[in-house]
């Protein structure tokens, strides 16, 4: 009855790639036990980007089961599509109320976003983290769980939570970040300066939790790594740091087991154990997915009763902003 809630959300856009998966998604189902867990697919977040319909309704079906696959249990955690719960719009209304155009404006992911795409700059791609904080704020989340990107629209949660609770008095719970250490950034295996990202026009720059063995082998062996023939931890050698740890995400071994025991070998020998690893580890998952995907009729019965769940859930929350802000109650 006491436990801690979790919440956290991935967009269906795109298909999702080892950066995801290792980021966030991995993550949810180990925390399913411990917490009162939510889980969404935000697909109102996605329109703030040009999407095709058909592709959108088809990616959310997607993400759905690679929830399921992944680990996700519909009995344990609540699992739903945020445009089923209509708080979710109405809340992000009101927090637009007390949301600062000057800090939205400082945002990075629009900064990037909105530089990319100037044409069709949108007012919901400006907004889109205020959406963000209402999805956390709620379920009166404890912690959200996400990849080191969103750390700066968590940010922006906290601070609304706390603007609203001064302003109107104690409504919000504060959410706090649970990013991981080694797995919360995983790097773009072209250039690994960058974020591993699905929307990366390189395919070669990503590794998809769909890809089959033969791509991910191929993939990994032509990650840039570098020129020093010396096989070590260190930041000055971001590409092979990057490998490593996502050869201990999906080992479980720790960095230290994995240096002393590549460290006489080629980087070619420890790129070709790295692809066969992450193919076999993503092989069960894939399966899995294969089977969800093609019993439409259930992943629906999952998306109607997380959507009752979250309904109940989020308006007993909504309905005290609403009498807070002085909206009358019929
Ligand atoms: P992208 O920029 O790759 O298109 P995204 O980050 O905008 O994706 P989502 O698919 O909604 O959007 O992300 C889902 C989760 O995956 C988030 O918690 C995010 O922080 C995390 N994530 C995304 N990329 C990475 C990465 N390279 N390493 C670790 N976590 C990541
Ligand atoms: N912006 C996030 C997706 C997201 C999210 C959330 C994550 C939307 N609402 C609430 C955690 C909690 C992203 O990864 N791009």
């Amino acid at each position: 009855m006491n436990k801690k809630t979790v919440f956290s959300g991935v967009q269906p856009s795109g298909n999702l790639t080892i950066g995801n998966y290792l980021g966030a998604i991995k993550n949810f189902s180990r925390l399913q036990d411990e917490y009162n867990s939510i889980y969404s697919i935000v697909d109102m977040h996605s329109i703030t980007v040009p999407q095709v319909p058909s592709e959108l309704r088809k990616r959310t079906y997607e993400v759905l089961a690679l929830y399921l696959a992944t680990g996700l249990d519909p009995e344990k955690s609540t699992i739903f599509v945020q445009s089923h719960v209509s708080a979710h719009a109405e809340l992000c209304w009101v927090l637009n109320s007390i949301s600062y155009m000057g800090q939205l404006n400082r945002m990075t992911q629009y900064k990037d976003k909105s530089s990319k795409s100037e044409e069709n700059l949108n007012a919901a791609l400006f907004t889109y983290p205020v959406l963000m904080a209402a999805d956390i704020l709620l379920y009166q989340t404890d912690f959200v769980p996400v990849g080191e990107d969103q750390r700066q629209h968590l940010e922006l949660a906290r601070d609304l939570a706390i603007r609203f609770n001064s302003k109107y008095s104690d409504t919000f719970k504060v959410p706090d970040n649970l990013i991981q250490k080694e797995t919360g950034k995983i790097y773009n295996l072209k250039n690994p300066e960058l974020k591993m990202s699905k929307s990366d026009p390189d395919a070669n720059s990503y590794i998809l939790m769909l890809d089959d063995k033969d791509t991910i082998v191929r993939k990994v062996k032509r990650a840039v790594t570098d020129s020093l023939a010396n096989f070590n931890y260190s930041k000055e050698q971001k590409g092979l740091q990057n490998l490593i740890n996502i050869y201990s995400a999906f080992s479980g071994e720790d960095v230290k087991n994995i240096v002393n025991k590549y460290r006489n070998e080629n980087y070619s020998v420890f790129k070709e154990d790295l692809g066969i690893l992450i193919a076999e580890a993503l092989k069960p998952i894939q399966n899995e997915y294969d089977k969800l995907m093609s019993d439409k009729g259930y992943l629906e019965s999952i998306m109607k009763e997380g959507a009752e769940k979250a309904r109940y859930l989020s308006y007993k929350t909504l309905r005290k902003v609403y009498k807070k802000v002085g909206f009358v109650q019929i």
